[in-house]
């Protein structure tokens, strides 16, 4: 982990590789074209990249099923492009974060394709291998050892006849969970770490992290809920901050570097186990959830409308419990979620709504993560059939809409609410492909790439990308955006989103509208807002009128009161 706290004051860059840049017109994105955009990564204003997986993967989850953990997908290049990568990152002052994928791996990973071969065989252990139950009418039917369901293919049993016996897959069949109760399964990933660390990787993110360990007996799960059943006994479970300790003991307080951990369903109470500064920290920080359901169930599976207060009480939540205690991941982006503008903000207010976003989170206590394409404001796709979508967890939505919806109605569900839209490759210019490769792309380009692209936005002066270079400007040079304490205000309000930062005297009031009618704010009448200076916008003419303004579409202000 960190020895000092450096990790405070940067913002990271997130890469999700397939989609970002195609360096050898395959139409697969890969580490020729991140190496091509280096300099545009650095000119950001980030100082680090985060990769999602690198790693030899068959693509059942598209690198999230690793079936080698110490070499480059022949997809994404090779070793020897890695270094340069890692080199050409480093030279620019830009820290290089893995995706570190244990708690399940490929079903083709050497390690599963052992274990399934006998009962003795010494890797049937680092997995979860069970026998099925007997039951139905006559007992005759063979049934899964619990009543777990997985999170992207029904239940989490599948049988395999050979040994007679089930394993289990938290998320795709063919991403079996590797069973780190297993003390020899402990030893393999500390290996990869070393791996990774020795040749100057700085840090990772440790995917589903706190899914790590297993309730003993592997327990049925009442009542019997359609998603994640079984949920209290895969997650945080107790073991999960030992292993995490005996990580940090052998391997990571050896080493300058950076941890975070995703922790899908989790509070932030919960977090504080992990990521509370003292002896018994294990993470660094962790990636929150519950900020992305304000328009969703169960993360981001099924739609609801979107909901500010719900929202506002979790980013609060968050900020205040961390307060004084531990550091926030902030991201309102990633591979696993629409397009932020599509979902919180609004399309056809991009521009004024991708800016307010922006300021809206980067602006709080933490570490901000930018998405891919998040910095052009890019928008969510909806392709005209299902046929088109290409990933695990879209028919797993699919699958369970389908019993409750129509046809018609279900395609539309699948184009709002799929993590695919975040896929679509990065918009580069207005030429074929986007400029995102000169061959076929892997998946579909948004039609929209002639209007929003990196190369429009880099020519105009008020683009969003060119707003999020400032911010993050901004966010480095401002200790009270660094360090102040955070408050916020009109909690129960349905429109604007209001928050302080104060550190030392120096008071931030941040202003975010959600709507798109004009409204009047009041500040605080302990602010007096005639005296502040405004310091950042998304609208170009800004008037102060009472102790107030009249706000505008997704409008933004940052008000000082220095
Ligand atoms: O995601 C974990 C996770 O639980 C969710 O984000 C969610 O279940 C999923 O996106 C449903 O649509 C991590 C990775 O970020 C994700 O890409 C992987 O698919 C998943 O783990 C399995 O490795
Ligand atoms: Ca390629």
């Amino acid at each position: 982990m960190a020895f000092t706290p450096w990790y405070k004051e940067m913002a990271v860059y997130h890469i999700w590789p397939r989609s970002f840049c195609d360096g050898n017109g395959d139409g697969i994105g890969d580490l020729w074209g991140v190496l091509s955009k280096l300099d545009y990564i650095k000119s950001l204003n980030v100082d680090a990249i985060w990769f999602s997986p690198l790693y030899p993967s068959p693509n059942a989850d598209y690198g999230y099923d690793i079936s080698d953990y110490t070499d480059i997908n022949p997809e994404y290049g090779n070793m020897e492009v890695f270094r340069q990568v890692l080199d050409g990152a480093h030279e620019r002052g830009l820290r290089v974060f893995m995706d570190l994928v244990i708690n399940h791996s490929s079903d083709e990973h050497p390690w599963f394709k052992e274990s399934r071969k006998s009962r003795d065989n010494p890797y049937h252990n680092y997995y979860y291998w069970r026998p099925g139950r007997r039951g139905g009418i006559k007992g005759r039917k063979l049934l899964p050892p619990n009543n777990w369901t997985s999170l992207f293919e029904g239940g989490a049993w599948e049988y395999d006849s050979n040994l007679d016996e089930f394993y289990l897959h938290l998320f795709a069949k063919k991403q079996p969970d590797l069973n780190l109760d297993n003390p020899a399964v402990r030893e393999e990933v500390k290996n990869i770490l070393r791996f990774w660390l020795d040749m100057g990787v700085d840090g990772f993110r440790e995917d589903v992290i706190t899914f790590i360990s297993k309730a003993p007996g592997l327990p049925d799960a009442y009542p019997k809920l359609p998603a994640a059943n079984g949920l209290k006994y895969y997650s945080n479970l107790p073991a999960v901050h030992d292993y995490l300790k005996e990580f940090k003991r052998d391997v990571f307080s050896r080493y300058d570097c950076f941890v975070v951990g995703e922790s899908p369903m989790t509070s932030a109470d919960t977090a504080l186990r992990y990521v509370s500064e003292g002896p018994d920290q294990v993470l660094d920080e962790m990636i929150a959830f519950s900020h992305m359901e304000a328009d969703c169930l169960f993360t981001e599976m099924l739609p609801r409308p979107f909901d500010l207060v719900r929202m506002k009480r979790a980013f609060t939540d968050w900020q205040l419990k961390l307060e004084g205690r531990g550091w926030n991941a902030l991201y309102i982006e990633n591979h696993d979620h629409p397009r932020i503008i599509s979902r919180y903000g609004s399309e056809k207010y991009r521009v004024e709504s991708g800016k307010m976003l922006a300021a809206m989170y980067i602006l709080q206590r933490g570490t901000p993560f930018i998405y891919q394409g998040q910095e052009i404001g890019m928008t969510n796709i909806a392709l005209p059939e299902l046929g088109m979508y290409k990933d695990v967890a879209t028919f797993n939505l699919a699958r369970i809409a389908s019993r409750f919806l129509p046809q018609g109605k279900l395609l539309k569900l699948i184009q709002k609410a799929t993590r695919e839209n975040a896929r679509t490759p990065v918009q580069w210019n207005d030429g074929p492909n986007a400029g995102f490769s000169t061959g076929r792309p892997w998946f579909s380009v948004n039609s929209n790439y002639r209007e929003i692209n990196v190369a429009a936005a880099e020519a105009d002066p008020d683009s969003i990308l060119n707003f999020y270079r400032r911010l993050l400007a901004f966010r480095r040079d401002n200790p009270v955006v660094l360090y102040g304490s955070y408050r916020e205000h009109f909690p129960k309000d349905k429109n604007f989103y209001v928050y302080e930062r104060n550190y030392r005297g120096r008071r931030l009031l941040v202003i975010c509208s959600f709507t798109s009618e004009q409204l009047r704010f009041n500040a605080p009448d302990e602010i007096d807002l005639t005296k502040w200076e405004m310091v950042l916008s998304n609208y170009s003419i800004c008037f102060t009128i009472g102790n107030g303004f009249t706000c505008r579409p997704y409008e933004m202000r940052v008000y000082s009161n220095e």
